[in-house]
């Protein structure tokens, strides 16, 4: 159906915006479905602080999925169905280099580069693509099981998450499930995983519609912090001239030990750096 180009996930956030934010604002600590183990100040345990080292435009129409920084340029995967792409830009412009428009059959999910391959999931065609980083020619595509929401890799495998509390490592040359990682916090699972990002043997995740980011150890899945970017979404919504998605994106700059994040369509992308 062509309704469905306004996704299950746009419906649900433009449904519930005014009310997640005053969760946001008020109960930081608390998402839609699950709450967070805070202490006895209503603070979340683990809590990083971060700063914002640099700000960059970034394309307004574009629904961030996935997002990789590698050899200096981003490498943004993008959602919708009639929208999705995969994208090459220049940072310090927002310009996209070089793009691929997916089939207007597929809405686009989260990217990753593995061995000068980009891998590239959908939502629910269970279909992910490969393709030849410097060309965006498709090479392959894989199949898998669950939805596909958020991907990355450990340099041995591919990691996968569906939405759920679950990850999934996939071998990158099979393409076959070799573990899955319950992700839980204090005795609590925490679902709804997103946009991934494999940073020094952590893996850092989304968490949808909510502003927080879960850093997860990958050998027990625990929570070991979190990082709250509430105050850059409420600084991009009063900014924003047009309505903007939820956050969803983080890239690694190992050149600068810093983070590249931003959100569905936002204007612009944050360059932070993490307080250890
Ligand atoms: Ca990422």
């Amino acid at each position: 159906m062509k309704d469905d180009k306004f996704s299950h996930k746009k419906y649900l956030h433009y449904s519930y915006s005014w009310v997640l934010l005053i969760i946001l604002l008020f109960l930081p600590i608390v998402s839609c479905c699950q709450k967070i183990i805070v202490d006895d100040d209503n603070e979340l345990i683990n809590l990083l602080s971060y700063e914002i080292i640099d700000i960059f435009p970034h394309d307004p129409a574009a629904f961030t999925q996935g997002l990789v920084w590698e050899d200096g340029f981003l490498y943004e995967g993008t959602g919708l169905y009639g929208s999705s792409s995969l994208r090459k830009v220049e940072l310090k412009t927002g310009k996209v280099l070089q793009c691929h428009n997916l089939n207007d059959d597929y809405f686009g999910e989260g990217i990753t580069i593995f061995n000068g391959r980009i891998y590239q999931l959908t939502w629910q065609e269970k279909t992910g693509f490969i393709y030849d980083k410097e060309t965006f020619k498709l090479l392959d595509t894989f199949t898998y099981l669950s939805e596909g929401w958020g991907i990355t890799h450990d340099g041995d495998n591919l990691i996968i998450s569906d939405g759920s509390s679950t990850l999934r490592f996939l071998d990158p040359i099979k393409m076959e499930e070799v573990k899955q990682l319950r992700v839980h916090y204090k005795g609590n699972t925490i679902s709804n995983l997103n946009e991934l990002e494999y940073i020094k043997g952590k893996i850092y995740a989304n968490i949808w519609q909510t502003t927080l980011i879960a850093i997860v150890d990958p050998d027990t899945g625990e929570v070991v912090s979190w990082i709250n970017l509430g105050e850059i979404l409420i600084s991009v919504e009063e900014d924003s001239c047009q309505k903007i998605d939820v956050l969803n994106g983080i890239a690694y700059n190992e050149g600068k030990d810093s983070l590249f994040v931003t959100g569905k369509l936002w204007p612009k992308i944050f360059e932070i750096k993490i307080h250890n």
